[in-house]
């Protein structure tokens, strides 16, 4: 019931009840994870009407302003907890062409706040841009972030790039985001996919331990 409220008013765009809903979620005692679940699921139907052309662009750029509040209250819960060493875990960045980020960043956040050292990329990021980040970073776990089913094919460059390099042994790669399963994975030739929040840092936590 309480989950659907949430659900619900991100998918009515209605900015000042779903801030209200976090953060009396929050002292509800709801974890950030199942609020970051709820908002992403809100977020699915806004792209649902999208589709169908109920909502415009203005709206998905309202679905985002909504957002970026939600994770402006729910950043303290997710205290930046330093890795050992400084050296880089994962480099993380969404393919080129694509500029959505508020999955990554959120990610990213949580990796940050059980100690994995990330090296953010940002958006719109080249193939290239990625192979030379993990050569020169050393990191053994590439994390992509894509939303766009037409940027698939350059997720696959990217990975076709890794193997040309010699890197494929090294690095496992991982992608996330709106428009990825088994099958983009398949294609892609990446190792693993994930699309919630808290599992994909669950997986590459795991990743990292069979890496020591
Ligand atoms: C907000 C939004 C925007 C915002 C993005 C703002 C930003 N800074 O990110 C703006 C307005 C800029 C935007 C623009 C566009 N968008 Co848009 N957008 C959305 C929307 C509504 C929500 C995306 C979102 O933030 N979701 C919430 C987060 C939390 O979920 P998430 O990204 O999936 O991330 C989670 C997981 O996937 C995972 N994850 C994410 N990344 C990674 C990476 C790794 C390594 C791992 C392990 C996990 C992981 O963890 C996250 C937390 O659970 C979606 C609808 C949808 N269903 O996703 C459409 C959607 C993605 N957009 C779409 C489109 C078409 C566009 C535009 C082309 C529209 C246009 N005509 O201009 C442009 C493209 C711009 C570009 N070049 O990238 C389509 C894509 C269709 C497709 N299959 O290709 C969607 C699906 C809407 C739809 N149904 O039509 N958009």
């Amino acid at each position: 019931m309480m989950k659907k409220k949430l659900i619900n008013a991100i998918a009515d765009l209605d900015e000042q009840k779903t801030l209200s809903l976090v953060k009396n979620k929050i002292k509800a005692g709801e974890t950030p994870l199942e609020i970051v679940e709820q908002c992403r699921l809100g977020v699915e139907i806004v792209g649902e009407k999208y589709k169908e052309e109920t909502y415009f662009l203005s709206d998905l750029i309202m679905a985002e302003e909504i957002l970026r509040g939600v994770m402006e209250i729910l950043a303290p819960y997710f205290p930046e907890k330093d890795g050992e060493q400084g050296e880089v875990n994962i480099v993380m960045g969404t393919i080129e062409g694509d500029i959505h980020d508020l999955g990554k960043n959120i990610v990213i956040y949580l990796m940050r706040s059980v100690g994995i050292n990330v090296y953010d990329l940002g958006v719109d990021v080249e193939p290239e841009q990625f192979v030379r980040s993990l050569t020169e970073t050393g990191a053994s776990v590439l994390g992509i972030s894509v939303l766009l089913t037409f940027c698939i094919g350059t997720v696959k460059k990217v990975v076709d790039l890794i193997q040309e390099a010699g890197l494929r042994e090294d690095v496992t790669i991982i992608i996330g985001g709106y428009s990825v399963n088994e099958e983009i994975k398949e294609y892609t030739g990446a190792d693993y996919f994930e699309t919630e929040a808290s599992k994909a840092v669950d997986v590459i936590k795991d990743i990292l331990k069979g890496k020591d």
